[in-house]
C-alpha cells in the first residue's frame, strides 16, 4: 500500500504538471504572467488539494489495517482486555508518506450496552437494574428502562403482562436499537434523553458485558453493587496493578457476589478514532470494528468527515 501511494505521489503526471506550469511562466512575459498567476495558483491549489485527498484516503486504508492487525495480535494473547495492553496505547502523530497519521482504539464494551437490555431478544432483570441507575445518574426516569426493554425485547407483551400495542399504542420495534435515532422512536424517550445516554452509553449489534478492567469509575460505581468507598477504591487499584482476568476475582474482591451475564474482562468491540493530516486536507477517521471469540476481525462502520 504504501509503495502504490509513493508511486503516486510522484508519478510523472504530478511532476509533469507541476513542470509544465513552470515552463509555461518562464515562457511567458512578466506582465502576462502576473495576469496569469492568479487562476494558475487556484488550479494549481485544487489539483494539490485532490493530490492530498487522495493520499489522505490511502492513509485511511493503512489506519484501517493498521487497527485490525493490532486487534488480531491482541487476540492471540488470550481472551483479557484490558488498558495495560497495546491496543489501549495512542498512535503519537506519525509522518507517513508527506502527511501525519494519529489514532487510537478504545474498548467499546467499557460503557454499558443499551442492547443488553434484552439479549437473544429477552429482556434481562439484572441489565435492566444496571440500567435504572445509569438512567437515573443521567436525569433520565429509570421506569423508561421498561420501555426501552418493551422495545427491544421479541415479544409483544410489556414487562408486567400486558399487549405492547395497547400500552403503547403501537407496535413496537422488537429488535436490537442500531444507533440513537432508533432511541428516540421509543415511547417516553426525548431528544435530551438520549443526548444524556449517548455521553454515558453505548449501542452495539448485540448484547455485551461491561468489561470490568476497562469501564471507567464512574459507570464502574453505578452497575456495580453498593460497596464501601474503600472496597471500590481497592478495586480500582487493584486492576490498575493487575488486569481481572475473570469475574469471579471481582467477586472475590468486593465480597459479594455479582449479577450473572452483566460484566466481563474481555471485549469483542473496538472503537478507532485517527486523524490524517496533509498541507491541504484533513480528515477524521472513525471506526467499529468487531473482534469475534473465533474468527477474523471486521470493519462494522467506517466514516470519514473533515477534521478541522
Ligand atoms: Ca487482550
Ligand atoms: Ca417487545
Amino acid at each position: 500500500m504504501m509503495h502504490r501511494l509513493r508511486h503516486r505521489l510522484r508519478s510523472p503526471r504530478h511532476d509533469g504538471a507541476a513542470l509544465v506550469v513552470a515552463m509555461l511562466l518562464t515562457a511567458l512575459g512578466a506582465a502576462v504572467a502576473a495576469q496569469m498567476l492568479s487562476p494558475l495558483a487556484g488550479w494549481l491549489a485544487r489539483e494539490q488539494r485532490a493530490r492530498d485527498t487522495q493520499a489522505s484516503y490511502t492513509l485511511a486504508d493503512a489506519a484501517t489495517a493498521w487497527a485490525q492487525t493490532v486487534l488480531a495480535a491482541d487476540a492471540r494473547l488470550g481472551p483479557v482486555d484490558h488498558l495495560g495492553e497495546l491496543w489501549a496505547t495512542p498512535l503519537p502523530p506519525t509522518p507517513v508518506e508527506g502527511g501525519t497519521l494519529e489514532g487510537r482504539i478504545s474498548d467499546l464494551q467499557a460503557n454499558f450496552n443499551l442492547n443488553s437490555i434484552a439479549p437473544q431478544g429477552i429482556a434481562n432483570a439484572a441489565n435492566m437494574a444496571v440500567a435504572r441507575a445509569l438512567f437515573a445518574d443521567a436525569g433520565v426516569p429509570a421506569q423508561l428502562v421498561d420501555a426501552l426493554a418493551d422495545a427491544i425485547d421479541r415479544d409483544d407483551v410489556t414487562i408486567d403482562g400486558q399487549s405492547e400495542r395497547q400500552r403503547y399504542g403501537r407496535a413496537l420495534r422488537n429488535a436490537p436499537l442500531r444507533d440513537y435515532a432508533d432511541l428516540l422512536e421509543v415511547p417516553g424517550f426525548t431528544a435530551s434523553h438520549v443526548q444524556a445516554l449517548a455521553a454515558l452509553t453505548v449501542i452495539l449489534p448485540e448484547a455485551t458485558p461491561i468489561n470490568l478492567n476497562t469501564a471507567p469509575p464512574r459507570v464502574l460505581a453505578l452497575a456495580l453493587p453498593a460497596m464501601p468507598r474503600d472496597v471500590f477504591e481497592r478495586l480500582l487499584a487493584r486492576r490498575t496493578q493487575q488486569p481481572f482476568s475473570n469475574v469471579s476475582d471481582v467477586a472475590t474482591l468486593i465480597g459479594q457476589p455479582l449479577p450473572e451475564g452483566v460484566f466481563g474482562v474481555g471485549s469483542r468491540y473496538f472503537g478507532v478514532e485517527a486523524v490524517i493530516r496533509f498541507a491541504h486536507v484533513a480528515h477524521r477517521l472513525q471506526l467499529r470494528i468487531a473482534r469475534p471469540p473465533q474468527g477474523r476481525t471486521s470493519v462494522i462502520s467506517r466514516l470519514i468527515t473533515n477534521a478541522a
